[in-house]
């Protein structure tokens, strides 16, 4: 494994040494082999029938949030409108909005979630 810091350069030179692009001590644009995923942001709505006590068991439950950091994220949501539950690849984002409508259905709860990218 090459340190992470260091962009790939030309095969057999040295990363901080053996670069031509590094001279000067300007190291100058890269590609990545490899694309990061998209992260997506989990958001939840406030509204005015969710109780506050099943938005932080959510937030633990389906977010692993501490009950400390669930019940911050919820009373931010209550004075602000919304917040973010967490951030994923769109995949699990998307499985975690399906979890967080389903239990919230369950109970008849309006509460809603969406996904946004980052
Ligand atoms: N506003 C709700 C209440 O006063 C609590 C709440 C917080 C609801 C966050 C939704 O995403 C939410 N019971």
């Amino acid at each position: 494994m090459s340190d992470p810091v260091d962009p790939p350069g030309p095969p057999g030179a040295h990363p901080r040494t053996g670069d031509p692009r590094r001279e000067g001590g300007v190291a100058t644009a890269t590609r990545r082999k490899t694309a990061r995923p998209e992260r997506f942001k989990v958001l939840l709505f406030n509204d005015d029938y969710t109780p506050m006590e099943f938005v932080v068991a959510i937030l633990e439950q389906i977010f692993s949030k501490s009950p400390a950091a669930a019940t911050q994220i919820m009373l931010a949501i209550h004075r602000t409108g919304l917040g973010i539950a967490g951030v994923y690849v769109l995949e699990v984002a998307e499985t975690k909005v399906s979890r967080v409508h389903q239990a919230a259905e369950e109970r008849g709860y309006p509460l809603r979630a969406g996904v946004e990218k980052e």
